[in-house]
């Protein structure tokens, strides 16, 4: 079923603009053009019916005052003024062109998004590597779940956040969440944790905060932020000492189970108690949940995977469940909960440095080779790898980075580490160009503007964290003066001397996108718009038209070419920058329940800016007593990167050696101001969960434009004056 209509509506079933979750929609849109409707879909087996606050609102910003409805180009005086789709396409073009022809064509870069499609996020990387030629295109993916990608790769041979459906969680006996809040960043997932208990299963949760998820567990552990690496070695140690592990799987299925059995034995209860503050008793009691069920699974999010260890890290949670023979079995493994909407596909499809579509590698000949005969190139024409993110952003501008800069579904001015640093970098571009729904704060730098159609406007295909592939699809027209991510690739590529190749139509990029991922890890051949119109429920890989699909992964073999899976083995170390005299204190950043990301789109919802106004910083009412600081006083946070202030949150709920910010606004209470871009050395992750801070109660902050809100828009979306750079 698609589209039905009366003769006063329309309803439409699609997918949320939002999370991994993508749960299922009604969209009701009046034919007289009101605001639509949004109600959740009870027949989707993922969500169920349910929505959060974010999703239930999410028709907000489709209204033409919410967002941007027209081109807009700097003109010589520096501000940004409204221009034709023309005008600003042949800038663009004219830029790239200039920055290849002096610097070179690597000079030339790409920043896309996990937000975006899989269709988009395919045909952004082909344009990086077929139209501009250059190796410089990363993406915000980077910041999101690298590390427990790389680390599920050289476990397992092969990276989908779950290898198993969701609906397999109440079937376990015992979860152990490690650094992820779902009741506050999944909010319908709330509910296999509860089935799970409900069915006499367990639940663990290591958070340094006492969330609203850990108010559901039987056990929360509640580590210093940074040490999970540790954690996870000590709770190892247990299981070995304690006899737990699964000898004939260890036997069967996997390699260098020596290696990680000697890591864990330097990594004892008592020393594991001094690292990470979780006592012996609580070791050996999660020890005891873990292993007393027949099944049990391990699941990760940002909390112990944004470390600078964040790849050793997954890997030792890996190793817990591959000694306890955890893995490849039903109701059993390793899984990491995706985050973005298009987090799992987007990664998939070529907008990360190293790779090309379906998981392909740019360094293989043999993959380069596949992909070259799809886009009708020589292999060889095909640029190398480029840099992760952060090094990329670090870079612009500089004589060994890009010039020239596209943005495509990220706003990394207030969501990138150490974000003063990287606004200066933004700013020392030749030619910063910004295709983005709202003038985002990065939109707010760039010389050329595009504004771009959202979800509910437009068809395309998206990959939950569950690796199951959904059609979103368009519910009406996007307002006069907006064309897709789609048509803005296709024109610039044909500016750029390539006028085939770069279809608008999202079923023919898909179609194109099924070739180009045959045969490969993430083979999405047998995957059709008519299969997911139908219903189906298609995990990949799903290699043929006839094939069923693959909700759960390697039941039978890992997919290494040996079939076993590997341990990692790695020792405990400390975080890139532990608290000393100067900075006491550990800063952990993560998310609020109102608010999506940098807050570019629910900062513009009436409805979720009331519930959650702006910045705060939340501490124990123990360090607030040492500190003389109060219910709502601004404090001071200071790093080694930059000072912030925002209103202070008493909690009980967290250590009071941590303090915690959401990362959601710019301005005077942007977290990222603070937050340390040591990169993990593999996956190139940063280090957004733990930096050392000095907090101090503040004098009343000025009034400090930390809330960009719709009024800070003219009707039009144009921006007012102080958006001149
Ligand atoms: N409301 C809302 N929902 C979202 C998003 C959003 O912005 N807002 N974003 C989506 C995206 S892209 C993502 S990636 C997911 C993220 O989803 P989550 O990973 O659940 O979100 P975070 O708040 O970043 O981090 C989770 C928890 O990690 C804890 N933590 C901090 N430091 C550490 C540590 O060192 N160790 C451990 N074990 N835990 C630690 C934090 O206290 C926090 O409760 O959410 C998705 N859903
Ligand atoms: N301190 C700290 N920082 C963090 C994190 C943290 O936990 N702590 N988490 C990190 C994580 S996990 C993530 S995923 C990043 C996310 O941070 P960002 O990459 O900044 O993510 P968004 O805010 O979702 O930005 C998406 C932008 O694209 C626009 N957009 C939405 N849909 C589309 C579309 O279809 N096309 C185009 N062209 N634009 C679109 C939106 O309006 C918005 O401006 O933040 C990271 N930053
Ligand atoms: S949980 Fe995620 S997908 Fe579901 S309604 Fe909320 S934001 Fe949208
Ligand atoms: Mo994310």
């Amino acid at each position: 079923m698609t589209t039905t209509g009366t003769a006063t509506e329309t309803t439409t079933e699609t997918h949320c603009p939002y999370c991994a979750l993508q749960c299922g929609m009604r969209l009701r849109v009046p034919v007289d053009g009101g605001v639509p409707e949004v109600s959740g879909r009870e027949e989707f087996p993922v969500n169920r019916g349910a929505l959060c606050g974010k999703g239930q609102n999410a028709a907000a910003v489709l209204a033409p005052g919410a967002r941007l409805t027209e081109p807009l180009v700097r003109d010589a005086a520096g501000a940004l003024r409204p221009a034709t789709w023309d005008e600003a396409l042949d800038r663009v073009a004219a830029a790239f062109r200039d920055t290849a022809a002096e610097h070179g064509r690597a000079a030339v870069g790409v920043f896309g998004g996990g937000g975006l499609t899989n269709e988009k996020a395919y045909l952004l990387g082909k344009f990086a590597r077929v139209a501009l030629r250059t190796p410089a295109i990363d993406y915000n993916g980077r910041f999101c779940m690298s590390s427990a990608a790389a680390a599920s790769r050289a476990a397992f041979g092969l990276d989908r956040g779950l290898p198993f459906p969701l609906a397999d969680i109440p079937r376990t006996g015992c979860v152990l969440l490690v650094g992820s809040n779902p009741a506050d960043t999944m909010p319908p997932a709330v509910r296999y944790l509860r089935e799970l208990r409900e069915n006499g299963g367990t639940l663990i949760v290591i958070d340094p905060r006492r969330t609203r998820t850990a108010e559901l567990a039987d056990l929360h552990l509640q580590p210093l932020p940074g040490t999970d690496l540790a954690l996870a070695l000590g709770l190892l140690h247990l299981v070995i000492a304690g006899g737990h592990v699964d000898k004939d799987f260890v036997a069967e299925r996997t390699h260098g189970f020596d290696a990680a059995r000697a890591a864990a034995m330097a990594h004892w209860p008592e020393r594991v108690e001094a690292l990470t503050g979780v006592s012996v008793s609580q070791l050996r009691e999660a020890t005891d949940l873990f292993t007393a069920p027949e099944h049990a699974m391990v699941l990760t999010a940002r909390g112990p995977e944004q470390q600078s260890k964040g790849t050793a890290t997954v890997g030792a949670w890996i190793d817990l469940c591959l000694a306890t023979g955890r893995a490849g079995r039903p109701y059993s493994g390793y899984g990491c909960l995706t985050g973005q909407g298009n987090g799992q596909g987007g990664r998939e499809h070529g907008q990360k440095a190293d790779q090309l579509p379906g998981y392909r590698s740019l360094t293989d000949p043999a993959d380069r080779a596949a992909v070259a005969a799809v886009w009708g190139v020589a292999p060889e024409e095909l640029p190398g790898a480029g840099t992760s993110a952060y090094e990329l952003l670090d870079r612009a501008g500089r004589p060994d980075g890009v010039r020239s800069l596209l943005v495509m579904g990220s706003n990394p001015v207030v969501s990138a580490p150490d974000a003063g640093h990287v606004t200066e970098r933004l700013r020392a571009l030749d030619h910063l160009v910004v295709c983005d729904v709202v003038l985002s704060e990065t939109a707010r730098l760039a010389d050329v503007v595009l504004p771009v159609a959202q979800w509910a406007e437009e068809t395309g295909t998206l990959t939950n964290l569950e690796g199951r592939v959904l059609l979103r699809r368009a519910a009406l027209d996007p307002p006069a003066g907006v064309r897709t991510d789609l048509h803005v690739l296709h024109a610039l590529a044909a500016r750029l001397g390539h006028p085939g190749g770069f279809p608008e139509d999202p079923e023919e990029v898909f179609a194109e996108l099924r070739r180009a991922t045959e045969g490969a890890p993430a083979d999405y051949a047998g995957i059709s718009y008519a299969r997911l119109a139908a219903g189906e429920a298609l995990h990949w890989p799903c290699p043929a038209p006839a094939h069923p699909g693959t909700p759960r992964l390697f039941l039978d073999r890992f997919a290494h070419p040996d079939g076993r899976a590997r341990f990692a083995a790695p020792s405990h170390r400390p975080a890139a920058e532990e608290p000393d005299a100067a900075y006491p204190l550990r800063l952990t950043t993560g998310r609020t329940v109102h608010h999506y990301q940098s807050g570019a789109q629910t900062r513009r919802v009436p409805a979720l800016t009331t519930a959650d106004p702006g910045p705060y910083v939340e501490i124990h009412p123990h360090l607030a007593a040492s500190l003389g600081a109060t219910e709502g006083a601004p404090l001071t946070v200071t790093s080694r990167r930059g000072t912030v202030t925002a209103p202070t949150r008493l909690s009980t709920a967290i250590r009071p050696d941590t303090v915690f910010m959401p990362f959601h606004w710019p301005g005077a209470g942007r977290a990222n101001t603070l937050t340390n871009p040591a990169l993990d050395p593999v996956s190139r992750m940063p280090e957004f969960k733990v930096c050392a801070v000095r907090v101090e109660a503040a004098a009343p902050a000025p009034e400090d434009g930390t809330r960009d809100r719709v009024r800070d828009l003219a009707p039009n979306g144009a921006p007012r004056p102080e958006a001149a750079r």
